[in-house]
């Protein structure tokens, strides 16, 4: 067995994060004035300003050495050419083939996949055209004013941030709804309101077995024929995004209706799919090819840039330095935007996901820490709940800013103040505030001796925690596109370093299985064997509840 944890390259860093931490980010500043121009990156209408974080040139050199040790390049090339680097499934990884705007050619098992690709495209966009254009109607004649999408995970969280991300490009008149939770609350309320003859299900499910997805779409169909009374309104009010065609058409949705993607997309790297359906319906396919044109030019930057030059490449590189040599265990990621509110959300389950793995590819137990727990929510309201603890906390928090420079609204004042909050709150965290810094500003208050005395403890702040600013124009597309892909890759390298699967997600399989277990026996008069004393009774609880 060889980990990676074993080699030169990890010991060396070892030994570094003694002397980093040491350091103070604000000597750093001081010291060279060209820090920031130094560790900056510009690519695809991002700019990586990562000069807040507890490295220096040699930090870096570690870093990279650490990468080649891994073996990156190779593995990089082996996802291309459409190696099965997702070897506990027996797959090849090509998300990346589904926004290949350029020549590159994507084969798996030595078929070329970019035909199948474009023939998908184009029926989502005579599909999305026609519903956007009040081509498509109802079963009554009706134009769609609503769209629901309903699936889980990977074929939920994607189009759903993306929607929202865009829904300055979304039209009033057709509203974009998801609906993804098994309680009847989520279908129930999203329904609430709508008109069955003008509403339009996209049913996205890879396996289409999903019992979630399953158990929503089945009340949907009752829902609409309940107003409709006419199975035929079915192929007017259903389409289906899946790769299961037979499950698809005993469900009772026309295989017309289906939109296909391909075992090779792992859900949580499908909106670039068929998956991305709702995000064509919501703001149009032109918007949507967009998106993938800024996820292209990302592709192309990290196959391309040299690694020290390599958004992808420098963030994940900086991510494992606090997880796995500074004792970091969390990340957190901050858009001060709130269009980008389910961003955190959606990058919880490509990052965790991915890398929340505790053997390596050849199944031998990793001895250092994988996948960090991703977490966030949209400033400026962030600095109102949790930022306390990365300012102040024990904890060491490495938190990515996501800054855009204009709002897609002009109201006077408020983004000034926004930005003004991003960069004071980055700031503050690599400076903190010193002792003397806090007694001098209480001197300047009035407070007298005594009371300062007691204070001044509490309004130390450690500063140098690390944080990087990414920062766009706008958030366009084709910016959110590149920035959802730099993430994509990012988790890529670092599950490359830590040499895990990063495609595979036998946990969430495990929840699919289990849960079905139990549901059976609800409706046993006792528990199957083996069941434990506690899940027993509660079992016993539910039953008795629903059967007063
Ligand atoms: C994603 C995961 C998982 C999956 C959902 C939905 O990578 O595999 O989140 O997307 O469980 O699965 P279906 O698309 O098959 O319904």
């Amino acid at each position: 067995m060889s980990l990676i944890s074993h080699g030169p390259a990890w010991a060396a860093l070892q030994a570094h994060w003694s002397d980093i931490d040491r350091l103070r980010m604000r000597d750093l500043f001081d010291d060279d004035p060209e820090r920031c121009a130094r560790f900056s990156l510009e690519a695809c209408g991002l700019h990586v300003d990562y000069s807040k974080n507890l490295i220096t040139a040699e930090t870096m050199r570690l870093l990279m050495a650490l990468a080649r040790e891994a073996d990156l390049d190779s593995w990089r090339n082996r996802l291309l050419r459409g190696d099965k680097v997702n070897n506990t499934e027996g797959r090849a990884v090509l998300h990346m083939a589904l926004r290949n705007l350029g020549n590159r050619r994507y084969e798996e098992d030595g078929e070329e996949v970019m035909p199948g690709i474009r023939s998908v495209l184009s029926r989502m966009r005579a599909f999305s055209d026609d519903v956007r254009h009040g081509r498509w109607l109802g079963h009554t004649g009706r134009r769609i004013s609503d769209v629901v999408s309903i699936g889980i995970g990977g074929s939920s969280l994607g189009p759903k941030m993306a929607c929202e991300a865009l829904r300055p490009y979304q039209r009033n008149d057709l509203r974009v709804h998801f609906v993804s939770n098994i309680d009847a609350a989520h279908l129930m309320q999203t329904l609430d309101g709508l008109d069955p003859a003008t509403t339009l299900f996209v049913i996205a499910s890879k396996t289409f077995t999903t019992q979630e997805t399953i158990t929503n779409a089945e009340s949907a169909r009752a829902w609409c024929l309940d107003a409709l009374h006419d199975e035929a309104a079915i192929a007017r009010h259903f389409v289906a995004v899946s790769t299961n065609r037979d499950a698809v058409a005993a469900f009772g949705i026309d295989p017309h209706n289906m939109f296909e993607f391909w075992d090779w997309v792992g859900g949580r790297y499908s909106l670039w799919s068929a998956i991305g359906l709702p995000i064509a319906l919501a703001v149009g396919m032109d918007r949507f090819e967009e998106l993938l044109a800024g996820a292209h030019d990302m592709d192309e930057h990290f196959v391309e840039a040299a690694p020290e030059h390599n958004m992808p490449i420098v963030l994940a590189l900086l991510g494992i330095w606090y997880n796995n040599f500074g004792g970091s265990d969390t990340q957190a990621i901050i858009p001060y935007d709130q269009n980008l509110q389910y961003l955190p959300t959606y990058l919880q389950q490509v990052d965790m996901e991915s890398n929340g793995k505790r053997v390596t590819r050849d199944g031998d137990a990793v001895d250092y820490a994988t996948g960090p727990v991703i977490w966030g929510q949209p400033g400026t309201d962030a600095q109102h709940s949790f930022f306390q603890l990365i300012h102040q906390g024990t904890r060491l928090i490495p938190t990515d800013f996501i800054l855009p420079l204009a709002s897609h609204h002009d109201l006077g004042g408020h983004h000034d103040k926004l930005v003004a909050n991003c960069l004071a709150q980055a700031q503050a965290l690599m400076r903190g505030r010193t002792a003397d810094e806090a007694r001098a500003e209480l001197e300047a208050g009035d407070v007298d001796a005594g009371r300062i005395a007691e204070l001044v403890a509490h309004r130390v702040f450690p500063g140098n925690r690390p944080s990087n600013m990414i920062v766009v124009d706008r958030v366009t597309p084709r910016v959110l596109g590149a920035l959802i892909a730099l993430y994509e890759h990012k988790v890529f390298v670092q599950g490359v370093v830590w040499g895990v699967d990063s495609f595979d997600q036998w946990g969430v399989e495990l929840g699919k299985q289990l849960a079905g277990n139990i549901l059976a026996d609800f409706r046993r008069i006792t528990c199957s064997p083996g069941v434990d004393s506690s899940t027993a009774s509660l079992i016993r609880r539910y039953r008795m509840a629903i059967d007063e």
